[in-house]
């Protein structure tokens, strides 16, 4: 069976989104490190995969966050034939601001290492932009996303491959449009 799969940052809100996709309702919560596990869940004629979030978990010593890190490489890996597409879901209120902190220190940040590694794998990316209630510039925020990706703005060119969601209200109409369409290319 294809998959759909949902990774990010750890708190970015995938388990949230995947909720209000699927309907099933997933452990979410305020603290980093909720999901531990992939969690499969039924979608139209495939599955959809919440992955747990890499980096800071609360509780969890260094070591077992890069043995999470790790075991979502290599669950990509392993699993890339089957992924029909991948939702990389972003906190837009704090995504620049952690790639710039990155960046100043000559580190690639995690999450612009995965969707290069996404690419890497052929697996087509969706850059959810989610907790978009609590933007103010929305087009602004959007062109600085895209553009630590490697999207030159404005985003608005890069509308089949980053989307506003607020998986918390339930806000996601443009990435269920998103995806039926590249569903419909890959079926
Ligand atoms: N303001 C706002 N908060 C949100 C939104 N979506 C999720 N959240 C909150 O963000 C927190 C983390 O949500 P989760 O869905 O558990 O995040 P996750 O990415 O699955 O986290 P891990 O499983 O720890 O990797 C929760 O407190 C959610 O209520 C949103 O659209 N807006
Ligand atoms: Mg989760």
């Amino acid at each position: 069976m294809k998959e759909i799969i949902f990774v990010g940052r750890s708190n970015v809100g995938k388990s949230t989104l995947v909720t209000a996709l699927t309907g099933k309702k997933l452990p979410a919560g305020k603290r980093p490190g909720v999901t531990r596990k992939p969690r499969h869940i039924p979608y139209q004629n495939l599955q959809v995969t919440d992955m747990p979030g890499f980096g800071f978990m609360r509780g969890a010593t260094d070591e077992s966050q890069e043995a999470i890190k790790d075991n979502i490489v290599h669950y990509l890996e392993k699993n890339a034939k089957n992924i029909a597409l991948a939702v990389m879901v972003v906190n837009a209120t704090s995504f620049s601001e952690i790639v710039d902190r990155w960046n100043g220190r000559n580190e690639v940040p995690v999450e612009v290492e995965l969707f290069e590694f996404l690419h890497e794998l052929d697996i087509y990316v969706i850059v959810a932009a989610n907790k978009i209630d609590k933007v103010d510039d929305i087009d602004r925020t959007l062109d600085g996303i895209a553009e630590r990706l490697g999207m030159s703005p404005p985003w608005k060119q890069w509308i089949d491959s980053i989307v506003p969601v607020c998986a918390k209200k339930g806000n996601i109409g443009e990435l269920k449009k998103l995806i039926q369409v590249r569903l419909g290319k890959v079926r």
